[in-house]
């Protein structure tokens, strides 16, 4: 809708309000990032790739400026039908932002030498040009910084990114160390337009809270479920009642693995995994909403979800229709 209102108060007048993709490989650190500028855990973060399946806003709010932060799954070679449409969400992510920061891991090398003859893999390029594909202003972040000793080694890592796209600025970081990240918010919000804000100054994120909760239920797969079963599983939020009297969440919700073989896997012996799962998601889900919570884990085989679109869309994995392109 068109207004013809015009902003009265210099405030704002220079309020800068836009969008920023988190793009780069599995695992580099996105939504750790994510988490770490918008102040919350809003993003699951695990030690696994891949773990990010779908596009997650977080507005980063500050007094004089809202980023309005997109998380995206990890740019890989992708196989199955899931991993496409992931990587799909990822390329979809970096479309018609204000900047992309492109995110890569600063590697481990032994000395200056090693770091001279240091380049990035065929993959982290790869990811690269389809990431510049989308025609935005990318910054690099190279990310994982606290685990470098030696900064030096930083530099020629830094200036053989820079001889592969015009990189807005190369910024190096650590997320979890909170190093760098002010160099990162001033080229950020340099980067925003005059706007005024995208979202209410409270609102975290554009995702429901019960999207949310799926998402703590997942990231306990990760932790209690060995190898590649946790990619074969998804999560459906049945129902979720927000009862008053006493204040607590119900939540059902439904685990789809896709064969038969893998559900006592996931159920373990005398039900010992999946009391597990359920207890860490439930701790979890309390602390995202801040009341206690009854969470009820049912193990379903949905065959082959993982290479059907049709079966991923009725599992909640597709593509938005109409708003975010
Ligand atoms: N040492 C160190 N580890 C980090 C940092 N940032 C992230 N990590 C770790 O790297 C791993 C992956 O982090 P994520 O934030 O899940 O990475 P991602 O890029 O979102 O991964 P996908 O969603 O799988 O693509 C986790 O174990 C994090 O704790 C950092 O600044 N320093
Ligand atoms: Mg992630």
């Amino acid at each position: 809708m068109e207004t013809d209102r015009t902003p009265e108060s210099a405030e704002e007048m220079s309020f800068r309000a836009g969008t920023v993709a988190l793009c780069g490989r599995p695992n580099v650190g996105k939504s750790t990032l994510l988490n770490a500028l918008v102040g919350s855990d809003l993003a699951v973060a695990t030690r696994f790739p891949q773990t990010t399946r779908e596009r997650l806003l977080g507005v980063w709010s500050e007094p004089g400026f809202q980023a309005v932060l997109v998380d995206t799954p990890g740019i890989h070679r992708a196989k199955s039908a899931l991993n496409k449409f992931m990587v799909d969400e990822a390329l979809r992510g970096a479309q018609a932002v204000d900047l992309v920061l492109m995110l890569a891991e600063a590697p481990l090398l032994a000395d200056i030498a090693a770091a001279e003859a240091w380049e990035p893999g065929p993959a982290a390029a790869a990811a690269l040009t389809s990431i510049a594909a989308a025609g935005r202003p990318i910054a690099l972040v190279l990310t994982k910084c606290d685990r470098i000793e030696d900064k030096g080694l930083l530099l020629p890592i830094l200036h053989k990114w820079s001889t592969l796209h015009p990189f807005t600025a190369l910024i190096p970081i650590s997320a979890t160390a909170g190093e760098g990240l002010k160099q990162l918010r001033e080229h950020v919000v340099a980067a925003l337009p005059v706007a005024e804000p995208l979202f209410p100054e409270d609102q975290l994120s554009d995702r429901a809270v019960r999207w949310h909760a799926g998402e703590r239920v997942r990231a306990a797969l990760f932790d209690h479920l060995r190898d590649e079963l946790p990619y074969c599983c998804a999560v459906t939020i049945e129902s979720f009642k927000e009862q008053r009297k006493p204040p607590r969440d119900i939540v059902h919700a439904s685990v789809h693995v896709e064969r038969e073989s893998q559900k006592p896997m996931v159920i373990g012996r005398g039900a010992e995994t999946i009391k597990a799962i359920s207890m860490s998601a439930r701790r979890a889900i309390a602390e995202l909403t801040g009341r206690p919570c009854e969470l009820y884990l049912e193990v379903k085989v949905t065959p082959n979800w993982t290479r059907d679109p049709a079966l991923m869309q009725r599992l909640g994995l597709h593509a938005p229709v109409g708003g975010l392109s």
